[in-house]
Parts: structure tokens; sequence; C-alpha cells
């Protein structure tokens, strides 16, 4: 696990790259489910990055210009009657002797405090995709500002953003993030090995997921690295679908979208096997093609490389590949340069991946999309979704060009843009298209999640088979676990 030597190293990075400015950093806020009982506790993935303190209501300062108390801890005090209620407080005290604070003051003393750490200093850092908390330290300093100024007293008059300096941190692994990441792979491979040998026609979509936990728990997980998706049938072609509530048939693909955290590092896999164990032709072809394309896409994967490359050898080898089944009109470059392989492949073929299964971190640096480098983790995952409910395609024969929709997005708003692209879509005509019949209901994702390393790129999650052949064997396997039902 992450011991507390390498936060401090992490503060020290941090410090380094802010200057000799002061960063406020919030930890994550409790939510309420209902009434006095609270959604699941998790810490903000840039707080336990820098501090591992796992409690809510903390605020981390990080000052490298003072000279005996360059980080902070605002903590929740120790309270007796409340800690016997809700649990366990490190206090003041524990901030400093057990996380490193070199001082620590109670939460509701951080206005305060601010205020004296402000005087001299220039720039405030904070993290700015935490909305609510970057506004409140605006309107701290706004009013610090309007009183210092009649004193003549200089306080910080810039904030700036936090958030790019983790960005960059946390996209570069170091040895002993990655050991965390390939654990939290190794052990969701593990989960997803179960669930094939674990699904069978007549269950429900949630009890294989409580198979695949059941496993990620024993191996140490505490939790998954997000809402698992387990979507039976035509379920798979509903992206984003989590109601896992279906009863899977006979017949049908079972795509599962789910991993395990580890150590605060996320996994991210998606497997797609058949229910009673055999592929069926047209569902084997679909599979075949997007195994194909996650095979190209893993080809370009190399130290230099950009996500772009990835994402278009995928988008490549899936058009080709479905004007060659019918699927779509050729010849190919032309429904290259439609984007027809939208119709069934929504969605981009990687992320980045790490303390978040959607990690932070630019895919650009100058507009221009960034080299992949050492160190680097992010997932491969074409997929093909053939909708049973949209038989007919209406194929916009607008030539489309994706730097010209980036562009439009970031200077009229993604609702703008998307009105914009629709009005052009109209002008340039349609043409209707029929979906072969056999390939309607068929959903299949394939996803790994890929490391940059000095030796070459390393298929984290591999240990689960993606081979049809020995998808085939492992779902004809007896599970390991009992199915009470
Ligand atoms: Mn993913």
């Amino acid at each position: 696990m992450t011991d507390q030597s390498s936060f401090a190293a992490r503060r020290a990075d941090f410090m380094d790259r802010i200057g000799g400015e002061i960063a406020i950093v919030p930890a994550a806020r409790e939510s309420v489910r209902n009434d006095d009982v609270h959604h699941v506790f998790r810490q903000d993935s840039d707080f336990w990055y820098l501090t591992g303190f796992e409690e809510p209501d903390a605020v981390a300062v990080l000052d490298p210009s003072h000279p005996d108390e360059s980080y902070v801890l605002f903590v929740r005090p120790k309270d007796r009657e409340t800690e016997i209620w809700d649990g366990y407080r490190a206090g003041v005290e524990g901030a400093i002797n057990d996380y490193g604070a070199d001082a620590a003051y109670p939460i509701a003393d951080l206005d305060k405090v601010l205020k004296e750490r402000f005087i001299g200093r220039r720039t405030v850092y904070t993290p700015m995709r935490r909305g609510t908390f970057s506004q409140r330290i605006a309107a701290l300093m706004t009013g610090l500002r309007r009183v210092a100024i009649r004193y003549g007293r200089p306080v910080p008059d810039q904030l700036a953003d936090a958030s790019p300096v983790f960005d960059e941190m946390r996209l570069h692994k170091t040895a002993d993030e990655i050991d965390l990441l390939r654990k939290a792979g190794e052990i969701s491979a593990l989960g997803h090995a179960e669930a094939m040998r674990f699904a069978r026609p007549g269950i429900q979509e949630h009890q294989v997921a409580a198979a695949m936990e059941y496993v990620w728990r024993m191996h140490g997980s505490r939790r998954n690295g997000y809402p698992p998706i387990v979507a039976g049938g035509v379920n798979a072609c509903i992206l984003h679908y989590n109601e896992n509530n279906a009863s899977l048939n006979d017949g049908d693909l079972l795509l599962i979208d789910a991993a395990a955290e580890y150590g605060y590092f996320s996994a991210d896999i998606t497997r797609t096997f058949p229910i009673n164990g055999r592929f069926t032709p047209e569902q084997r072809t679909i599979y075949d093609l997007v195994l194909s394309a996650q095979n190209d896409s893993l080809a370009t994967a190399v130290q230099g490389s950009t996500m772009t490359s990835v994402h278009q050898a995928s988008i490549d080898t899936l058009t080709a590949g479905l004007v060659d089944l019918g699927m779509l009109p050729g010849p190919v470059d032309r429904a290259r340069r439609m984007n027809h392989f939208k119709e069934f492949f929504m969605h981009g073929t990687g992320h980045w991946l790490g303390h978040d299964v959607h990690d932070s971190g630019s895919y650009g640096i100058d507009g221009k999309p960034r080299r992949l480098e050492v160190g680097m983790s992010f997932t491969i995952e074409p997929g093909i979704y053939v909708s049973p409910d949209n038989p007919t395609l209406k194929l916009s024969l607008l030539e489309f060009e994706q730097e010209d929709w980036t562009e439009r997005r970031m200077m009229m708003g993604a609702a703008a843009a998307k009105k914009l692209e629709a009005k052009e879509r109209d002008a340039a005509g349609y043409e209707e298209f029929e979906v072969p019949a056999q390939f309607l209901g068929i959903g299949v994702r394939i996803e790994d999640d890929i490391l940059i390393t000095e030796h070459g790129t390393e298929n984290m999650t591999a240990s689960v088979p993606s081979d049809p052949d020995e998808v085939e064997a492992l779902c004809a396997e007896a599970p390991t676990l009992p199915f009470f039902g």
C-alpha cells in the first residue's frame, strides 16, 4: 500500500510546481442518501494523492514559503460523543502525528487561518474542478482585499487553477503507483473470469455482479472503481446501463464493464461473452471485428504515439469491417469521410486510467494531441452496438472534421455546436440504409488496461481472455462460487 513517504514525496513535488505560492486543497464532502444515512464516503482523488487522509471535512494547505508550517491540515476535531456514533477521527493530534502535517487546526478555523496566511501572497492555487470550493476561496480573497487595501497590506489578487498541476503529476505513474494499478487490473481480471464461469441463462445480471464483487473484496479491494455495467442481450446497446436487474437469456451475449479499486487505483475492464457459453455465428462475426480493432489500436499504442492515433486505428478497422459485412454502405473511404462508424461506435477508444476510472489529465498540449510517455496508463475499448430499435439507418452525407467539432465546441459550447451541426447535416442530406437483420440487438465491447513502460506496451488486464475460443473454454468451466437461487 501507499505509505506516508510517498505522500510526502508527492507534496514536495507539488510544492516545487507551484513555486513559492500557496495551495488550498479540499477533501471530498459527505453526501446524504436519506435522513441521517450518508452515501459511502470515498476521498477526493486529488486530496488523497497529496495527503493519504481519508476523512471528510478536511482541507490541506501547502505553503512552501512558510518557514516551518509548509504542510497544514484542517480536520474535524476529536469529539468523544460524536466519535461513538459516527466513527474515529484523527483530530489535530493525529493529523500531525500520523499524517505528517507540520501543523493542524480544527476545520472551523479555516477562514481565520487562511486570511493570516494570505498576507504578503500574490497567488492562491486551488483545484478549480472543485467549483464551489474555489468560489469560496475567491470570496475569501475578495473580502480580505477590501480591508487590506485600506491598510496598504499586500494580499493575493490571483486565483490559480491547481487542477492541471494534479493532472500532470497523476498522469505519470511512479513505480509504487504502477504496482497498485497492476494489482487493481489483476484482481479485476479474476472477477471477470469468474463471471464467465458463473453466468448462465435464467439468473439475474446483478447476481453475476455479486459474484465478481465477492472475488474483488476477497482479494483486498474495498470497493468498485465505478458502478458495474452488467448488460445482457440488447441492454449492451445502452452504453451506461447499470440497472443490472434483467434476467439473462439463452442465446444472448453478456457485456460486463466493471472493475475493482485497489489502493485508490481503479481498473476498467469490459468483456463480452455468450451466456450459454457458445457464440452464434453472427455474434462471433461482430466479436471478431471488435477484437481486431482492439488489436490494431493496441499495436499503435506505443511510446511517442497519441490517443488520437489509438482511436483512429479502431475507427479504420471498424469502418472497413462494417462495410465488408454490409452493415454500412461503401466504399470504405467514403464511409470514413462521413464518419458512418458513429452509427455503431459512439464513444472514444480510450481514456486515462488511475485514481479515477476516467482519470484526470489533458489529452492535448497547445491544441495538439500529446505523446504517450513511459508511466502513462489508459484503456483501449472499441465496441459495436447494433440497436434493435434502429433497423433503418438515416446516414448523414455531411463530411465531418473532428478538429472543427472540437474548435466549435470550445468556442460556442456543446449545445450550440450540436445545433449548428444538425443544420449542416440537413443541408447535406441523408440516405437510408437497412442494417442486416441478423446483427440487430448485438452489442460487443472489449476493454483492457494499458501501460507504457520502458520495455514496451503492457496489457495489465490480459489475464482474463478475450480470444473467443479461450472465452468459450472459460465459460464452459464450473463456477468456483455457489449460486443461492
Ligand atoms: Mn473505460
